[in-house]
């Protein structure tokens, strides 16, 4: 494996090896076979009615590994991509797959200027982007913050470059006929997710070509996916929940066809859902309220639609009620994490147990313990922390040895900082949990991240930051500071204008400002945020201080 990452033990390995899951082949070789199996069907189609076929696509992506190898992308070598919904996203993709070399997946959502991220960053030299995404010019970003970024080499633009002269390229200029290439070993890294975050800085998580296959193959059949799905990418592609579970990844290994949505609005989706015949989606339980509230007004025909998967935060039980009946669908919970683990509800589980619980992992060599504080694993009904390991879940995050010590177990499980309990037959219910982190519509914000910003404004002392009970987003960010009585008073503007100014993405920007003479103290003289969380919550909605 690429040095820095945690090899799985070699006897695991060869239990994986041997039951089958890992094959020994990568994800570049297998789009060859879907190529070769599925031809002239059609594999992607973007919102703009473009499409694309197997074979097209394969040949898409010989054209442009040769391109990349052309301008020197080498084997191993780490690529941030940061593209929206569309075809070239997958080529991309495929493409570096098929060189050896490692996308870094960024949320679009990253680029709003949160690039700070990506000074610390080890990612070397080459960076995909979009010229242009909902007026955000993510060029003009990229130009600002290259002379910070001396390992930049190459910025590659799906799109428009805007100009030649400052080294950026645009991605249709790279196409050249294909080379014979070296085929990259099924076990190392495919590409890198990012976590969502408990410490300041994303960590990168690595991903094989065996054990994301694996991941997508399993998922794929429990949702029974064939030649006739049609699945729509809503979310963000480089969020693993679209990619592979089954997503992009299980639909083209089947056969099927993916549709990519821009944006997730009913404005675009039920037109697309429409106009494809779409069976198939994966969404977050914020975009389901958006859906729901605007089904019952739809012209739109929505009736292909067959399943809808929701995962990402915690899908409350009455609005999990309303998803079958008002969307005329099927529902399937999802509980996933970068990191690897996956529980699914069946399609055959009883009613409540798709409406009450997030489900059984997808593969039985899934380990997972809930444990106490002490580690010691409680019995099935109470509360503790969800730890796991398995043929696709991580055995350690890149190049992060001392964070890698305390976010797993000496025998490889993954704490994953999620509460749950286990109900007797087996299904994970998620109650909260120990991590610091508020899940904002799905988006995971580390609340160390924000809080070290916060203290940078000279008006604050001390900073915490808690989740907000919301009834869109699920949570939405609070944050309560200790005011330092020589500065500028802060103001809820104020700091969301100088968080900004600091780098920070938008979603990671508080909601709400609650300034506090002293925080409340545990009794090792910590902040205790359990109380600060349990008054966010009774504070009324709105924006707080200095709206
Ligand atoms: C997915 O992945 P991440 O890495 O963005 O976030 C993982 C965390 C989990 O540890 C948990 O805290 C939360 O997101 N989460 C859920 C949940 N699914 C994820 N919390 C409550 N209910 C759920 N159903 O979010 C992700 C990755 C793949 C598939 C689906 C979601």
């Amino acid at each position: 494996m690429l040095d820095g990452c945690v090899p799985w033990p070699p006897d695991a390995a060869e239990r994986y090896r041997e039951a089958g899951y890992w094959r020994g082949e990568t994800l570049g070789a297998l789009l060859r076979g879907w190529a070769e199996r599925y031809g002239d069907r059609v594999a992607l189609v973007g919102d703009d009615g473009t499409r694309v076929t197997y074979r097209e696509l394969d040949m898409w992506c010989d054209r442009l590994a040769a391109g990349f190898a052309g301008q020197g992308v080498a084997p191993r070598e780490r690529v941030l991509v940061q593209l929206p919904n569309t075809p070239s996203f997958v080529a991309v993709c495929f493409a570096l797959f098929r060189l050896g070399a490692v996308p870094v997946f960024a949320l679009p959502s990253y680029a709003v200027r949160s690039c700070g991220t990506w000074r610390s960053c080890p990612v070397r030299s080459r960076w995909w982007i979009p010229d242009e995404v909902r007026g955000f010019d993510h060029r003009a970003l990229v130009r600002d913050l290259l002379p910070e970024l001396p390992r930049v080499a190459r910025v590659f633009v799906a799109g428009d470059p805007g100009g030649e002269e400052d080294g950026l390229v645009a991605l249709a200029a790279l196409e050249q006929d294909p080379v014979a290439l070296p085929e990259p070993d099924a076990s190392d890294v495919a590409f890198f997710l990012l976590s969502g975050g408990t410490t300041a800085l994303p960590k990168m998580i690595p991903r094989t070509h065996d054990d994301y296959a694996y991941q997508t193959r399993i998922t794929a059949g429990i949702c029974e996916l064939g030649e006739d799905t049609v699945y729509l990418a809503v979310l963000p592609v480089e969020f693993n929940f679209p990619w592979g579970c089954p997503g992009i990844i299980g639909v083209l290994g089947v056969g099927g066809r993916v549709v990519f949505a821009p944006d997730p609005t009913p404005q675009t989706c039920f037109p697309l859902i429409e106009r494809e015949r779409v069976t198939m989606t994966s969404v977050i339980p914020t975009i389901v309220h958006l859906w729901l509230d605007a089904a019952g007004r739809t012209g739109h025909d929505l009736s292909s639609l067959d399943v809808v998967q929701v995962g990402s935060s915690k899908l409350h039980d009455e609005v999990a009620a309303r998803i079958e009946p008002e969307l005329g669908v099927r529902l399937q919970q999802v509980f996933g994490m970068a990191e690897g683990l996956l529980t699914f509800t069946r399609y055959d589980d009883p009613r409540q147990v798709v409406l009450t619980t997030q489900g059984r992992p997808v593969s039985p060599a899934d380990e997972i313990r809930v444990v106490d504080g002490d580690d010691r694993e409680v019995p099935d009904g109470t509360v503790g922390e969800l730890l796991t390991r398995g043929p696709y879940t991580l055995r350690g995050y890149y190049r992060a040895p001392e964070h890698n010590a305390s976010a797993f177990t000496a025998d490889g499980f993954y704490r994953s900082g999620d509460l749950v309990r286990r109900t007797p037959t087996g299904e994970i219910v998620v109650e909260g949990r120990v991590k610091d982190v508020v899940i904002r519509g799905g988006d995971k914000v580390s609340a160390t991240e924000v809080e070290g910003h916060l203290t940078a404004h000279p008006g604050v002392q001390q900073a915490a930051v808690v989740a907000k009970p919301d009834r869109v987003l699920g949570e939405k960010i609070c944050a309560y500071v200790v005011a330092d009585r020589d500065g500028p008073a802060p103001t809820l503007p104020g700091v969301r204008r100088l968080l900004r100014a600091r780098g920070l993405a938008d979603f990671k920007l508080p909601d709400r400002l609650e300034v506090v003479e002293v925080f409340p103290l545990t009794g090792l003289n910590k902040v205790d945020k359990k109380v600060l969380a349990a008054r966010a919550g009774l504070l009324h909605s709105g924006g707080g201080a200095g709206r």
